[in-house]
């Protein structure tokens, strides 16, 4: 048998990933390496890269302890050469593999970069598809070839039937594939509130937020204190206890948006699964068997699912389908650079100051505060898509590029133009307030339309749709609001465009 050079990326912390299925450690040798190409190629959150640092040693440790010869280059190793392809180049060098395998890049990045590995080592690479997902890029794009919409919600039932998660004998569980009828209500103060489980750093992590705090002072966000699990046994340990504490009102209280309460019923597991510290099977199994015991409702089960066999894996699809055009999109033409204050938090605006802050803070915040927060003001402004791509990119622990790319250029920013959203996700202050407390202590008035001292989002909700209407005129999920607008006396109408132009010049 051929000895190999297995490379192990940093989010593919997984003992199931294929590349090392066949792996014996008397014959191979694994290699990780800390880089700072991967570290710098966006200005990642501290805590992102502390938390996969960690991650990867934590991981490099348990291959070691099953017998594996692992070749790990620390960020600030004297001799390391700062990228995957040098590093893989030295290693290949001193170890004269006969293959180097690894199981396929999540980044189209880093599937071209491959591309020239076995060149520069003249060394066979072998590239193995990454078993970690239900469906494969290839089974996306048969399914997606031919369909004139590529919308979620079949891809979604495939998912259901492929796995036989809520299923009985061929229809779903409660006859129905979906209940956010039943979901998106907001949420009382007087509630109470889980936390995620919170883990106390060790001496490997210790470590990594020494080498974090000194190698990366400039980067965006708050380094302690790091609660985050970096084990799959610790990851395993935060899923079990949002299904306990969280996961029986997780449905309800979705979209609900509360100022200082950062995660609510929200599960933040998303960074686990993204670096392959959770199993997206196992863990809707576990969500599945909370239902079938009675511990959780089926509107709560069935919406956590959907999130992952559904929507995460038709994210994953959309992406390996369209890179590496689609990063380019950018279908209203928007060029405004973000406001300094999605690093800074210091605005007035009590919704983006809360979910800056706690970004900055936590490297998370959920999705409703990712979409009709931050993507909605971002949408409503004209900010350029490539450059709200980036932010979001560099400052959610959970952002890897398939997955963290579609969600804002597509869903969040409508930049494809509608292959993923039927509609632009904007709205005016109305849906904050009703969703939030947000507006409550807000140096803005929510109840005020226009003019000095009003909810900024009101006129620009209008401005937008106006200034777009070539665009989504002919949308039918818009024909009642342009019937509003139409409706809508003239100077109020006026008075809407004026002061949404007049704020927008406050940005420039
Ligand atoms: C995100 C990340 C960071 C911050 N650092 C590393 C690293 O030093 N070494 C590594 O192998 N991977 C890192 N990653 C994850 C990679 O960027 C990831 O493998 C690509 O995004 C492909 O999905």
């Amino acid at each position: 048998m051929p000895s190999n050079l297995i490379v192990i990326l940093g989010d593919q912390l997984s003992h199931s990933v294929s590349s090392l299925h066949s792996a014996d450690p008397s014959r191979d040798h694994v290699m990780m390496a800390e880089v700072a190409d991967e570290a710098g190629y966006v200005p990642h959150h501290k805590k992102k890269i502390a938390f996969v640092f960690s991650a990867m040693r934590h991981f490099a440790e348990e291959l070691k302890e099953k017998g594996f010869k692992v070749r790990y280059s620390k960020l600030d190793d004297n001799n390391n050469t700062g990228s995957l392809t040098s590093e893989v180049v030295r290693a290949a060098k001193d170890i004269m593999p006969d293959q180097i395998l690894i199981t396929e890049p999540g980044e189209w990045r880093v599937a071209e970069m491959l591309k020239n590995w076995s060149c520069q080592t003249d060394t066979k690479v072998t590239i193995l598809t990454d078993n970690r997902f239900v469906a494969t890029s290839d089974e996306f794009k048969d399914w997606a070839s031919g369909r004139k919409s590529l919308r979620m919600e079949y891809f979604y039932r495939d998912m259901r039937r492929k796995t036989g998660l809520l299923m009985t004998n061929e229809q779903p569980v409660g006859d129905k594939w979906n209940f956010d009828s039943e979901n998106r209500k907001p949420a009382r103060n007087n509630l109470f509130m889980p936390q995620p489980a919170h883990f106390t750093p060790d001496g490997i992590t210790k470590e990594v937020l020494a080498l974090v705090g000194h190698s990366f002072s400039e980067n965006f966000g708050d380094l302690e204190p790091f609660w985050f699990a970096v084990t799959a046994k610790q990851a395993e340990g935060a899923l079990d206890h949002f299904i306990k504490t969280a996961l029986p009102d997780f449905g309800t209280y979705q979209d609900a948006m509360l100022e200082g309460e950062r995660f609510l019923y929200h599960a933040v597991i998303a960074l686990y699964l993204n670096i392959g510290l959770l199993e997206p099977l196992a863990v809707c199994e576990k969500a599945e068997a909370a239902y079938h015991s009675g511990a959780a409702p089926l509107n709560s089960v069935e919406g956590f699912i959907r999130q992952i066999i559904g929507w995460r894996e038709y994210i994953r699809g959309i992406y390996w389908l369209k890179m590496p055009e689609y990063v380019e999109q950018n279908f209203f033409g928007s060029t405004r650079p973000l406001p300094a204050f999605y690093w800074t938090a210091e605005t007035d605006l009590a919704c983006i100051r809360d979910v800056v802050t706690q970004t900055k803070e936590e490297a998370y915040a959920h999705h409703i505060q990712r979409l009709m927060i931050t993507g909605n003001y971002a949408l409503l402004i004209g900010a350029d898509p490539k450059a709200v791509h980036e932010w979001y990119l560099s400052v959610y622990a959970d952002a890897f590029e398939w997955v963290e790319l579609p969600n804002t250029l597509g869903m969040s920013q409508f930049a494809d133009g509608g292959l993923l959203g039927s509609k632009p996700y904007v709205s005016s202050g109305n849906y904050i307030s009703k969703m939030s407390n947000y507006c409550e202590n807000c140096h803005f008035d929510v109840k005020k339309k226009t003019g000095e001292g009003a909810c900024p989002f009101n006129s620009l909700y209008w401005q937008f749709l106006i200034r777009n209407r070539e665009k989504l005129g002919d949308n039918p999920r818009l024909g009642n609001v342009y019937r509003t607008w139409d409706r809508m006396a003239q100077d109020k109408q006026k008075e809407y465009i004026e002061s949404a132009e007049r704020y927008l010049e406050t940005l420039d």
